[in-house]
């Protein structure tokens, strides 16, 4: 069995992190224009307004911890080898919650907030302060270069061909609490799928995709996600 596992904001929603979308309109973009805060135009145009968004994201994220859901999903990526199987965990989400969980390669296809790059040099540095327009790039020394290692709209995810290795291979795909509206990710499912995989989908309501999963488990990630790796891992 090789397992693929997407996941998305809905993992970490039960830990504190905000979701992006959701149907009750209070998710992150029905508050904050992301055209105006996740796109390289932005950064241009006001980079102390798109600082100020992930330091305020940054610190969140510093106080949350990981929940059920994060934990279930690291036994599984560490029990499958020796049943004979592999897990690929592929993250969206810029938190570091599946590590602190337990699991040990998690592939953030669209980066880490936990993480800074430079713009003029391109080294990427652990970054657990707030960032601002006079930070100073610890390899190059310049000043005012340093950006959120995170993918914004119109940037290429990162990890693309692990990525689509990793789906070619895969006998199952899990997708979980992602609202399947944002690409490439949207359109793993499908590739999966056409290749053969049994696709699932976990979340807490049906997804933009749900037509596309042959199985699918509503309800909190943090009650799902442990139900559905006890049952695989004993059967
Ligand atoms: C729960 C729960 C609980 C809640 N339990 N569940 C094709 C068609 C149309 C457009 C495009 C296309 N291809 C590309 C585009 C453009 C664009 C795009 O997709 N736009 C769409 C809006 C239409 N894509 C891009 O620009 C991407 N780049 C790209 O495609 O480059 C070309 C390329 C492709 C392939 C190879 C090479 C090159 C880049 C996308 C970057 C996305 N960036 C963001 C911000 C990152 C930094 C940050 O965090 O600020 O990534 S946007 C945001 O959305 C973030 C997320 O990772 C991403 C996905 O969101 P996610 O995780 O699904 O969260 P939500 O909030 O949407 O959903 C939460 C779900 O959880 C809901 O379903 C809830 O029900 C559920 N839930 N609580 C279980 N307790």
């Amino acid at each position: 069995m090789k397992i693929f596992v997407l996941t998305g904001a809905g993992v970490s929603a039960e830990s504190g992190l905000g979701t992006f979308r959701d149907k009750s309109g209070t998710g992150l973009w029905a508050r904050f224009d992301p055209m105006k805060l996740a796109t390289p135009e932005a950064f241009a145009r006001d980079p102390a307004a798109v600082h100020e968004f992930y330091n305020f994201r940054r610190r969140n994220l510093l106080s949350a911890a990981p929940n059920a859901a994060h934990s279930a999903l690291a036994r599984l990526q560490r029990e499958l080898p020796g049943r004979g199987g592999a897990m690929t965990l592929v993250t969206q989400n810029i938190d570091d919650l599946h590590e602190r969980g337990g699991a040990d390669a998690v592939v953030h296809m669209h980066g880490e907030l936990l993480k800074a790059r430079c713009a003029a040099c391109g080294a990427i540095h652990a970054q657990r302060d707030d960032l601002s327009t006079e930070s100073v790039c610890p390899s190059c020394g310049r000043e005012g270069t340093l950006r959120p290692h995170v993918v914004w709209f119109g940037e290429t995810p990162l990890f693309m061909d692990e990525i689509f290795a990793a789906l070619a291979e895969a006998t199952h795909f899990v997708s979980i609490g992602t609202s399947g509206s944002v690409y490439p990710a949207a359109g793993f499912v499908s590739e999966a799928r056409a290749r053969g995989a049994h696709t699932c989908e976990i979340n807490l309501e049906p997804s933009d995709n749900a037509a596309v999963f042959d199985e699918k488990r509503y309800g909190a990630a943090s009650d799902v996600v442990p139900a559905w790796v006890d049952a695989l891992l004993s059967g």
